[in-house]
């Protein structure tokens, strides 16, 4: 075959092997692609590391490739004892201490203002996440479930907390991670420069369904989010058609509130074992800890067959409702017909 380009075919198909890899670090939950400060200020740490790795690997090489083939009349001698010290001691001590020095300086500016004006507390249980917003605050508090709204530009503390095993806290693009930890509230701030949606997962190995403990950060222009808070603040309307109120029955007949919540129709009964608050289900983008779509199939699906979609996961299955029944209850569930 006939190339004229200077560029030989294995480069360039070096080329777009990188760029291929590459693109896969853009996207919702990558931390080379940061979309807050202190993302970005890991992304450079991260940078600065591994571009210094690299040139201390060149130097090494080289060394060895000289050691190995330069004619041993040519080479420079160096005593032993000398080399040790400036390249096995010297050397290391000096790269390592700066690299500490910077590092803990850099941790500083991760810590964020001491008085966030945003807090939101988050719950990991196996295997879901739990958001509360303004939780210290008596009857202006409400709980989500695997969804983070925050305004662009603001920085939100978010306080961690578990009551069954170590999860850890994750969102690659806005910040670093942070372990939960049962008996100890960790925190750390999330702040968005732009808006967006951002994936989160939990990074830190908690039980079988680890791998479907995921969740999403949206941020949002401020007036979306007050107005997103306005909406999530209400309680439900009581269902109003035919199908709304057989749904809120089954709900009942089924014990469903013995674990969750709707708030303004029924209350959860067992906060010890509690599932995820279905108040205003309808508006989330996602089910399962973040693995599925918000769609009426889906919320049917996942009462039907929540073991066949995380097995093993808290939510017992219903394999007898009707067909009947789990449109009525999805109904009831999202306040539409
Ligand atoms: C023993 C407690 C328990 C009972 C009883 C229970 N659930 Fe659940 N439910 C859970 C838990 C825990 C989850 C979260 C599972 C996960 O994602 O790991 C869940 C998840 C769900 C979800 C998905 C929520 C989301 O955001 O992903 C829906 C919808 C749901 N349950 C509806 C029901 C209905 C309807 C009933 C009654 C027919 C019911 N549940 C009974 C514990 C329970
Ligand atoms: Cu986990």
């Amino acid at each position: 075959m006939h190339d004229d380009s200077p560029i030989s075919f294995t480069t360039r198909a070096g080329i777009a092997a990188t760029l291929a890899l590459l693109a896969g670090c853009e996207g919702v939950q990558s931390s080379l692609a940061p979309k807050g400060p202190a993302a970005a200020e890991i992304a450079h740490i991260s940078w600065i590391m591994f571009i210094g790795a690299a040139l201390i690997l060149l130097l090494v090489m080289t060394l060895a490739l000289y050691a190995m083939y330069r004619a041993p009349d040519k080479r420079i001698p160096v005593a032993a004892n000398k080399l040790i010290i400036a390249g096995g001691v010297a050397f290391p001590a000096v790269t390592l201490t700066a690299l500490l020095v910077y590092g803990v300086w850099s941790m500083g500016s991760l810590r964020g203002d001491p008085q966030p004006t945003l807090t939101i507390d988050v719950i990991g249980k196996q295997w879901w996440w739990e958001v509360h917003y303004q939780r210290d605050v008596p009857g202006a508090g409400f709980a989500t479930a695997n969804e983070i709204h925050i305004p662009v530009g603001v920085q939100a503390k978010i306080r961690l907390h578990s009551n069954d095993v170590i999860h850890s806290f994750w969102v690659p693009n806005l910040a670093g991670k942070m372990d939960v930890m049962p008996g100890q509230v960790n925190s750390l701030v999330i702040q968005a420069d732009k808006e967006g949606v951002f994936r989160g997962q939990c990074a830190e190995f908690c039980g079988a369904q680890h791998a479907r403990m995921a969740f999403f950060v949206i941020a949002q222009p401020r007036d979306k989010f007050d107005a997103w808070m306005a909406q999530q603040r209400a309680p439900m309307a009581a269902p109003t058609s035919d199908m709304g109120r057989r749904g809120q029955q089954i709900f009942r007949d089924n014990r469903c509130m013995e674990c969750h919540a709707v708030r303004g129709n029924d209350a959860a009964v067992n906060s010890a074992r509690n599932g995820p608050d279905l108040t205003h289900i309808a508006s989330r983008t996602h089910l399962a800890g973040g693995t599925l779509p918000n769609t009426r199939d889906n919320l049917k699906r996942i009462i039907a067959d929540s073991q066949g979609i995380k097995p093993g996961s808290h939510m017992p299955a219903f394999p007898d409702l009707s067909a009947d029944a789990l449109e009525a209850l999805a109904s009831y569930l999202e306040g539409s017909p």
